[in-house]
């Protein structure tokens, strides 16, 4: 057994690709040895449902219930009642499947019972048999909200209903300021032997939960969501150009830079390790894409291994 399959990390997630990095270390590492720190940012109210779309994403990809084309959602999915409310003349624009409104349903009659988002989230990964503890980072309600060309935007409003397409020109995390972190994320943080920044978008993803957990001495390895100057998938890149900054792997780890310890990027970004080293943070080269499900594994051992050798 490798010395690194003992380390506790806890892993802050947004989305899809933070998704998958987040599944790779719950197939790694023993399942009390993780702790994943999702946001809640993106989170709304939608016909009358409190959605969750990344606590949702991060649940559904480590149960293996996720849609693998779109990463957000459920596989085999049927679209009979969004299509019906969309014949009533209801809003289709956010696409929920049958399946997911089950938990969206689940979701808000707990809440309106007066459960907390963080008691919910353990419920239905108990139901689904997900065994790592997946945490919101805060039960207080928060709301990314973009400054755009167009003005101030609902996260979904301009992530899915405008595809992205307003010229972003900030973010305020409504509620940040009075948000206490959802039990269990602070004893986590306290335990963990290092602090793993999943490959989610920095600006609406990461720094909503470093704004609610506030302070962090632990080592911190963040996986950059961003080769060849491009995201995976989502608007990162976008977003990085439109506030007036070069998108690269060295631009996030820039955005970082107070906090990181180690920095792990693609072999396609290997121009890049001398200035970022140069910021005093210990560099991983190393194949970050995850387009095969067994990549998932491959890239969690590799930033394990990386953050037993700091
Ligand atoms: N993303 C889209 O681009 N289009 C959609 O219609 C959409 C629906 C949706 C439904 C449930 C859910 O959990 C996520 C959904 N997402 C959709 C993704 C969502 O916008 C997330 O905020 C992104 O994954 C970014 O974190």
């Amino acid at each position: 057994m490798s010395p690194y399959i003992n380390l506790k990390i806890v892993a802050f997630a947004g989305g899809v690709g933070g998704a998958k990095l987040a599944q790779g270390l719950a197939q790694t590492l023993p399942p009390e040895n993780l702790t994943i720190v999702v946001n809640t940012g993106d989170d709304f109210e939608h016909l009358g449902l409190y959605i969750c779309p990344d606590l949702d994403t991060v649940c559904y990809t480590l149960a293996g219930l996720a849609n693998p084309e779109t990463g957000w959602g459920r596989v085999g999915e049927t679209w009979n009642t969004i299509s019906n409310v969309e014949k009533l003349g209801g809003p289709a624009w956010f696409r929920l499947g049958d399946q997911d409104i089950a938990t969206h349903l689940e979701r808000t009659r707990r809440l309106k019972d007066g459960k907390p988002l963080s008691q919910i989230t353990k419920e239905f990964c108990e139901a689904w048999d997900i065994k790592p503890s997946v945490l919101p980072m805060t039960d207080s309600p928060v709301r990314t909200m973009v400054d755009s060309d167009e003005g101030e935007l609902a996260f979904q409003e301009y992530f899915v209903h405008r595809r992205c397409e307003p010229r972003v020109k900030g973010f305020r995390f409504d509620g940040v300021e009075v948000a206490e972190p959802a039990p269990g994320v602070r004893e986590a943080l306290a335990s963990a032997d290092a602090i793993v920044f999943c490959p989610s978008n920095p600006w609406v993803s990461i720094d909503p939960i470093l704004k609610v957990v506030r302070e962090i001495k632990k080592t911190v390895v963040a996986v950059s969501p961003i080769i060849g100057g491009k995201t995976v998938k989502g608007p990162a890149a976008k977003m990085y150009s439109e506030l007036g900054i070069e998108p690269s792997a060295l631009a996030v780890a820039r955005h970082y830079r107070t906090i990181l310890t180690g920095f792990v990027l693609d072999n396609a970004d290997v121009n890049f390790e001398k200035q970022i080293k140069d910021l005093d943070v210990k560099t991983l080269v190393t194949d970050t894409l995850m387009n095969q499900p067994t990549d998932r594994a491959r890239l969690a051992n590799d930033v394990l291994h990386f953050i037993g050798s700091l």
